[in-house]
């Protein structure tokens, strides 16, 4: 009875594990404004709200997963945004505009 319970859990670490890795990549949306676009546009510097579980709101720079995300927005604009792991990076992987009024 021992040796399957600490069979069954194994199995359950092991599925948890897969699941992490293959099942859903990990990513975090909030709010924030453009602050800054840096590098002809491959980094955008966003004062943002909170990610929540994962991040206080902050003033920082963000890499985009591809630089095309980047098209069409200027400092200033109010979005609401997507970062996705890949590696050790936390690039956006999806940007929209929603708004000109500031932040709340
Ligand atoms: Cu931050």
């Amino acid at each position: 009875m021992k040796r399957f319970m600490a069979a069954a859990f194994s199995l359950i670490l092991g599925i948890g594990a897969w699941t992490a890795c293959a099942g859903h990549p990990e990513s975090h949306m909030t709010i924030g404004v453009i602050k800054e676009i840096q590098h002809g546009g491959d980094t955008l510097v966003i004062d943002h709200k909170s990610f929540p579980g994962f991040m206080e709101g902050m003033t920082m720079p963000f890499g985009l997963a591809d630089p095309k995300l980047s098209q069409g927005l200027k400092v200033g604009d109010r979005v609401r945004f997507t970062i996705t792991r890949q590696g050790d990076a936390w690039p956006i992987t999806a940007i929209e505009k929603i708004g000109k009024r500031p932040a709340p």
